[in-house]
């Protein structure tokens, strides 16, 4: 079993009868909507909240009660992948595309769960490409702004068109190799007008399950 099954799987461990969850983006989260979806199969009883249209479909399919995120009052618990984590556990978070719902879901969960395979757990986060979703309508002047300051950005792309989010906005990708203030970069990020988010999640995550060899990790 790889890392990234493991740790989606025995995070699953985590999830009761008749709770609300969040349901995570990624090819590691998926390990463990298709755990929800075995015990769902096997009588469990939960509400899910998905942080994707990839996930809902994925949820839908495995006959995972999909409600909306306005419905309820809160998240028991989310499960959800990262790309990057560091020491501090801060998180680099976005590569898939759904920061924005992911952030949203996170901001509302009593609970967040990260599921990673064991190359995600950094000393520092930065190497990762930060991805920032930006409004079409502004985006090239918040390009250039990063262009400027050195930020190596990059247009993320699908075929040969700019990638569009589940929100309808691009995302622009910084090459900055490393992230010494977080804080600081995300309160930068969030003041620039059309910055709709940014992949920076910073005490977010409560527990980590880290896929290592043949077994997992939890660190709280
Ligand atoms: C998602 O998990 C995204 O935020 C992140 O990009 C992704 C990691 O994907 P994978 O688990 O496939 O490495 O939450």
């Amino acid at each position: 079993m790889s890392e990234k099954q493991l740790a989606g799987e025995k995070a699953v461990e985590f999830i009761q009868d008749g709770m609300i969850v969040g349901l995570g983006t990624g090819s590691t989260a998926d390990f463990a909507t298709r755990k929800i979806g075995e015990r769902i199969h096997n009588g469990l009883n939960i509400k899910a909240v998905a942080t994707s249209t990839a996930t809902a479909q994925l949820a839908t399919a495995l006959n995972i009660p999909i409600v909306d995120l306005n419905e309820v009052d809160k998240i028991d618990v989310t499960i959800d992948g990262a790309d990057e984590v560091d020491v501090t556990y801060t998180g680099i978070k976005g590569g898939g595309g759904a920061l924005f719902f992911e952030k949203m879901v996170a901001s509302i969960s009593q609970k967040n769960i990260w599921v990673v395979d064991a190359s995600k757990y950094v000393e520092q986060i930065g190497k990762f490409p930060l991805p920032v979703e930006v409004s079409p309508f502004v985006y090239a002047h918040i390009y250039n702004q990063f262009q400027d300051k050195g930020m190596k950005p990059q247009m993320r792309k699908q075929q040969k068109k700019y990638y569009l989010t589940d929100s309808g906005n691009y995302i622009i990708d910084l090459h900055l190799n490393t992230i010494k203030e977080s804080k600081e970069m995300a309160s930068w990020l969030n003041a620039i007008p059309g910055v709709i988010t940014h992949g920076l999640f910073i005490n977010t995550v409560d527990l980590l399950v880290i896929g290592n060899g043949s077994t997992t990790r939890i660190m709280e």
